[in-house]
């Protein structure tokens, strides 16, 4: 034995080696014994064979599920929903207290040079011997493993109830390693559903407004929530894909799978329509943006992809400054009929998105389209750092007859100043400059403060920068958010100062009110002989469920960490709860002035729900949601992540 190699012995032992005579005598045998057995007792035997393969059979069927190699993210994605219960049911409360340039696909997944600031973060979460060759060379933005994973999360997601918070379902995978799964683990995002009172009631603002919409206006831009019709300004879905991610966030994963799938099923940018570059790229590409770096679902990248592409169209101007519209079929790009300039904040908000376009699908040209038009407004002269609000895609020169104003078509030039630095890591100083430059301008030339209360306003600035106009659109309540953000990024204190009171006159712009809410435009009175603060034109006492000032109480929140923030975000919210809430939906409504008559105009914009409601959710959180740090949400409140270039 000792010379006997072991794959020997082991040959000469195999079962097959040894079939004899023996063997064949053995069958006959039992086939002798099986004929003596009486017809009653073969019937038994027999009968007690089926059962047992039968229940093999059945237990092999319900236990069985394809490997993940097998099944596209994608497909799992499509059937989700629909193994979801029909019925919606409420998420649990826990409390009962209370809104390319250089880097290619591939580096999503951690690798040593050029990193996003979102994969940097990743680094020490991911154990190294789990990073193999295979994951870092797989195509597709994602490795092949991790697109696995993410399956694997979609069908557990599927099979359970869809009460349970995304990020609870995750840690209930014990069976497999997780290595990355979704794309908010990336971030640390802890998506639990509403955590309070108050988160709950919002969650539940947003299923009723959701339900109007879902029942008479699916797929439609807007909810008229009294004639129980849906409106379409674009044709392209506009309420529903600004809701995506606020579906995500407040953890509505049954209303946002089908969501998902209409994007993926019958959203087609194939229409004979015109459609507004601006809106379209903050709105629509936002959202899809923002879902995708949500939820890791490629489906949404290749949608914002094929909409950037169309959309490109608009910057082919003589100056490169884009024009309005865009055709989506014929992509003919012109500006409105009445008019042949351009919006200055238009065309300065859209380089969030364009860029982080080009950098998830690793081609340039979107960014460096949207980077042009910011280099050369940089270049225009301006005055004290504030720009007119009408700019020439022609010529490329502001017209500087044009009013300066932080609200409709000025405001988010600042925003994007400061949000575009943020974004590529605080390197590109232009952006900072100019914003710095902006803010020292808004304090020096256009803040004043009332007679009576001493409140701080900021005006707007007329004929060719000669006259102040002490009117204050409601949009201009983004601006204290936007301050408190920069200085969180390090920008001087006396930014915040500024936001804390200039929050507080858009706080009182609501209280003040009979209604609780806050008319479109205010003007105030700065003379000795003032009685009031602030008045109201009749034409101007509309609400259209604005976001503004949530999305600044939101900021100052949690920046400062002020607590009363939430509260007067919470009488807000109840003032909307009364007085905008209908059977339907949400209404806009056409004054603010009178309790009795507020005249409801049957329109709820996709704002609402993009943006009003989920600063809402997040301002009354127990504890920050998002790192501002690592996250910059653009002007229709998506959230992107920061890059760190
Ligand atoms: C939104 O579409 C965006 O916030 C935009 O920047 C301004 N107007 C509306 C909301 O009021």
């Amino acid at each position: 034995m000792e010379n006997v190699p072991y794959t020997s012995i082991f040959v000469t032992n195999t079962p097959d080696s040894s079939q004899d005579s023996s063997g064949t005598s053995k069958s006959i045998s039992c086939r002798r014994n099986w004929n003596r057995l009486s017809r009653l007792q073969k019937s038994f035997i027999l009968m007690l064979l089926l059962i047992v393969v039968s229940f093999c059979l059945i237990t092999t069927t319900f236990t069985w599920a394809p490997d993940p190699s097998s099944v596209a993210e994608d497909d799992l994605l499509r059937n989700k929903f629909h193994a979801l219960p029909m019925s919606h049911q409420k998420p649990s409360v826990a409390g009962r207290d209370t809104h390319g340039s250089a880097f290619s696909r591939n580096q999503r997944v951690p690798s040593k040079a050029g990193l996003p600031t979102i994969s940097r973060q990743l680094q020490p979460d991911i154990e190294p011997s789990r990073i193999n060759q295979h994951q870092l060379l797989a195509p597709g933005g994602r490795s092949q493993e991790l697109q696995h994973q993410a399956a694997e999360d979609i069908r557990s997601v599927i099979s359970l109830d869809p009460v349970i918070p995304i990020s609870k379902l995750r840690k209930r995978q014990t069976k497999k390693p997780t290595i990355i799964t979704m794309q908010t683990d990336y971030h640390r995002l802890k998506l639990d559903g509403p955590q309070n009172h108050r988160q709950q009631e919002v969650v539940n603002a947003f299923l009723h407004a959701w339900n109007g919409y879902r029942s008479f206006a699916w797929g439609q831009d807007h909810l008229r929530p009294i004639s129980k019709t849906g409106q379409d300004w674009f044709g392209l879905g506009l309420t529903l894909i600004d809701s995506l991610d606020t579906m995500y966030i407040m953890g509505l994963q049954k209303e946002y799978f089908e969501a998902r799938d209409w994007v993926d099923n019958s959203l087609s940018f194939d229409v004979n329509r015109n459609v507004n570059l601006f809106e379209t790229t903050i709105r629509v590409m936002g959202g899809l943006l923002s879902a995708y770096h949500l939820s890791g679902d490629e489906m949404f990248r290749q949608k914002a992809e094929d909409l950037g592409t169309i959309l490109l169209a608009g910057f082919k101007s003589p100056s490169g400054v884009p024009y309005s519209d865009v055709n989506l079929r014929n992509r003919a790009a012109h500006g409105p009929s009445w008019s042949p300039d351009s919006t200055t904040s238009e065309v300065t908000t859209i380089q969030l998105e364009f860029r982080d376009l080009s950098r998830i699908v690793n081609n340039p040209i979107f960014e460096e389209s949207a980077m042009n038009v910011s280099r050369h407004v940089h270049t225009l002269p301006k005055i004290h750092g504030l720009v007119p609000i009408h700019i020439t895609p022609g010529t490329g020169a502001f017209r500087m007859t044009s009013v300066v104003t932080l609200g409709a078509r000025g405001d988010s030039y600042y925003e994007y100043l400061l949000k575009q630095w943020i974004q590529t890591g605080k390197k590109i100083d232009f952006l900072k400059d100019d914003y710095l430059l902006a803010i020292e301008g808004i304090q020096n030339r256009l803040v004043q403060r009332t007679h009576v209360s001493n409140l701080t306003f900021i005006n707007e600035l007329e004929n060719n920068g000669q006259v102040l106009r002490p009117k204050m659109d409601h949009l201009v309540c983004y601006l204290p958010g936007t301050l408190a953000l920069g200085v969180l990024h390090g920008l001087p204190q006396w930014h915040l100062d500024l936001a804390k009171e200039l929050l507080y006159t858009c706080y009182l712009t609501y209280k003040r009110q009979p209604t609780g809410l806050s008319p479109e435009i205010t003007f105030f009175n700065t003379e000795d002989s003032a009685k009031q603060d602030f008045w109201v034109k009749h034409n101007d006492a509309h609400n259209l469920l604005r976001p503004e000032t949530v999305e600044s109480l939101w900021y100052l929140w949690q920046i400062t960490e002020d607590k009363m923030y939430q509260d007067w975000g919470w009488e807000i919210f109840q003032s909307f709860l009364k007085y905008t809430r209908v059977e339907h939906g949400f209404t806009s409504i056409s004054s603010v002035l009178n309790p009795e008559n507020t005249r409801p105009r049957d329109m709820m914009e996709s704002f609402f729900l993009g943006e009003t409601l989920k600063y809402f959710y997040l301002l009354f959180s127990d504890k920050p949601i998002f790192d501002l740090k690592t996250w910059v949400f653009n002007t229709e409140a998506h959230p992107l992540p920061v890059y760190d270039h």
